[in-house]
């Protein structure tokens, strides 16, 4: 029997989330913080623990099948792999900051400067299509220190609270490229590696839509049952259920969690009570 492959962050930002992701998908495995492999108990996958800067890499050359990684490294690295699935989680952006009291009104005042960046690849795209010329000077840490030492009156790094930009003296001007996690997978499966990441993308959905919805159940009198069944989304038709007491009933149904706020005010006006609303762990349609 084949197993799948899948590279993931050893320890770092992605590392937590990743794992997690895997569990809520069912999938039992243990992961000794200095081990760097390990194979599920119930599910043809065997885990490889990496740098995040290595999983490209390897999930081009085969050594693993796919990985989950920061789409930040998978588009820098430029290497021969597609993204099977957008995940959600660490979510940030890459921008260009300048010293906070530097004139800055637009891209072209960067003309001819110097910016520092561990992502040269992205910024270089980017700044080839606006068309202005900068010198691009690698570094691979501590960038946001680039402008105070001289180096470069602009940087190009990772945003996500932007305290960091902030505790530097750095504000932030423009953003060049929205991240997030993303599984990715190499060009040359086998078809039966094919099927078992189709079987965890299946969880994976699952997952993510129990995420993104919400169970609902309240009560409604009976003359706005109707008008209560018109405001609520729901996967097909809501559920309605009688009370013990006449003249009500119960609603259940799913909503999105963004709609969420918005239709629990309307279900309120139209006169609906005990309005509970509680987590879902997995949804398949
Ligand atoms: O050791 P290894 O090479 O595996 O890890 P790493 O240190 O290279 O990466 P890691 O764990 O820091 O980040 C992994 C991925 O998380 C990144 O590639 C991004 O896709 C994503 N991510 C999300 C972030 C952040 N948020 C983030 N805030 N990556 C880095 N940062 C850093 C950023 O570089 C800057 O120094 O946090 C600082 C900014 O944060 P704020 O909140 O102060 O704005
Ligand atoms: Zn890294």
């Amino acid at each position: 029997m084949e197993k799948i492959r899948i590279a993931v962050q050893k320890s770092g930002r992605l590392s937590e989330d990743s794992l997690s992701l895997l569990r809520e998908c069912g999938i039992k495995f243990s992961n000794g913080m200095r081990k760097l492999k390990s194979e599920a108990a119930n599910f043809p996958i065997e885990f490889l623990f990496l740098r995040d800067d290595d999983i490209p890499g390897y999930v081009e050359d085969g050594v693993a099948d796919i990985g989950i990684v920061g789409e930040n490294v998978a588009v820098e690295k430029g290497r021969e792999v597609t993204i099977a699935k957008r995940l959600g989680f660490s979510k940030c952006r890459l921008s260009l900051a300048v010293a906070k009291n530097a004139q800055y009104n637009s891209l072209e005042d960067l003309e001819g400067g110097n910016i520092a960046t561990s992502y040269p690849v992205i910024l270089g795209q980017y700044l080839k299509e606006k068309g202005v010329k900068a010198t691009i000077h690698e570094i691979s840490g501590s960038v946001e220190i680039a402008p105070s030492i001289g180096l470069a009156e602009a940087i190009c790094d990772i945003v996500s609270s932007g305290s960091t930009l902030f505790m530097n003296g750095l504000k932030e001007v423009e953003t060049i490229f929205r991240s997030e996690a993303v599984l990715i997978k190499g060009t040359a499966l086998s078809a039966e590696k094919l099927e078992i990441l189709d079987r965890l993308l299946f969880r994976i959905d699952a997952v993510q839509r129990g995420k993104n919805n919400k169970y609902i159940l309240l009560n409604a009198p009976e003359d706005q049952l109707q008008e209560i069944i018109r405001i609520l989304p729901g996967m097909r038709s809501p559920t309605v259920l009688p009370l013990a007491e006449k003249g009500w009933n119960s609603v259940h149904s799913v909503i999105q969690e963004e709609e969420f706020w918005e239709v629990i005010d309307q279900l309120k006006a139209a006169g609906a009570e005990g309005i509970l609303v509680v987590p879902i762990e997995k949804m398949i349609l």
